[in-house]
């Protein structure tokens, strides 16, 4: 194939990288279209990175112009725009989550399922972080032994006015969700939801942290500290414990600088796109290269992403309960 004609729906902040990405840093793709409900932010992007205006999302992911779709809507347009890429048969990356529910999710996995051919991929991005791949690694190379027990903390400095507690699970932890699903390579079979002590400096209501457990179908642990108003800076730390060691990664240990009086100390990522840029871009280019190659998806698939939606149902169920609930999976479609 030629080069990728790649329509963007979507240039908030991730879309707006992501257009940024296609253009400066991926081989093989070409930036062709851009939409957006806010049109003075599209245009303005248009004209910057050459790409042409389209009001409406749907005639952009129709368009002849258009090989290849990122979907950077909010989550609950996904819908509606999953089953038109299906319709035109176009490939499309996905950011989480797939949808807002678990049962228009599994439609999205029915109905790619019935058309034969694979199209979406979800932006699970840690999938492709270097960190994340060493872990991953270590695990399936029977370094650690079997692996027993896993402890992470995700912890940001601020989120954006309107987030509340139920989001702390699906628009959070639902990246624990599936980093668990990824490294321990099983599914999520019940979580519970913890409330601590809130922090004074959340907003009103917003439950913050929050303390998710997790067990998985074979009996391993997975606890999670998720804490999204911390004022500090973007941490995200996993630490696998196996019958034969454990490792951890997530620690920022870049430069580490010693200084008069008796100090020492180094920086702290401030945000996502910092920590998480090179997964970005191994992720963008990878999935074009498939999608040029015929293949289509090159990570996580519509399945990965209902099962995510499926686990963060129970944990918002939890959440409001305070008892382990059990997660329900429908029966699996494919074989991906
Ligand atoms: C945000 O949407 C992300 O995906 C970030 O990776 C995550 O750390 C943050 O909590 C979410 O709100």
């Amino acid at each position: 194939m030629n080069e990728l004609r790649v329509g963007i729906v979507g240039v908030g902040v991730m879309g707006a990288d992501h257009a940024e990405r296609i253009v400066r840093k991926t081989a093989g793709a070409r930036l062709v279209a851009v939409s957006d409900p806010d049109l003075a932010r599209a245009e303005d992007l248009g004209s910057r990175l050459d790409a042409r205006v389209v009001a409406d999302p749907l005639e952009l992911i129709a368009s002849n112009e258009v090989d290849a779709v990122i979907l950077a809507s909010p989550g609950f347009a996904h819908a509606e725009q999953l089953f038109a890429c299906l319709e035109h048969g176009k490939p499309v990356l996905c950011e989480k989550p797939l949808t807002t529910d678990s049962t228009s999710s599994l439609e999205v996995v029915r109905q790619e399922a019935a058309l034969g051919t694979p199209l979406i991929q979800v932006g699970f991005m840690r999938r492709f972080d270097p960190e994340y791949q060493q872990l991953k690694a270590l695990i399936d190379g029977g370094e650690l032994g079997q692996p027993l027990v896993m402890h992470c903390a995700h912890r940001n400095p601020t989120v954006p006015p309107g987030f509340d507690s139920a989001m702390v699970i699906k628009d959070s932890l639902v990246h624990e969700v599936d980093v668990t699903r990824f490294l321990l390579g099983e599914e999520i079979a019940s979580v519970q939801i913890i409330k601590p002590m809130s922090n004074r400096d959340a907003p009103r209501g917003l439950q913050d942290p929050q303390i998710a457990i997790f067990q998985t179908v074979s009996g391993r642990h997975v606890d999670v500290e998720v804490f999204v108003t911390t004022g500090v800076a973007y941490e995200v730390r996993t630490e696998v414990v196996g019958e034969l060691g454990s490792a951890t990664i997530g620690l920022d240990i870049g430069l580490v600088r010693k200084s008069a009086p008796g100090t020492w100390g180094g920086r702290i990522t401030p945000g996502f796109r910092e920590r998480f840029g090179t997964a970005y871009d191994i992720e963008i280019q990878r999935w074009v290269d498939a999608v040029r190659s015929g293949v289509n998806v090159d990570g996580p698939t519509a399945w990965d992403g209902y099962a995510a939606a499926a686990v963060c149902e129970a944990g918002v169920r939890s959440l409001e309960t305070g008892e382990r609930v059990d997660v329900e999976l429908a029966e699996r479609v494919g074989t991906r």
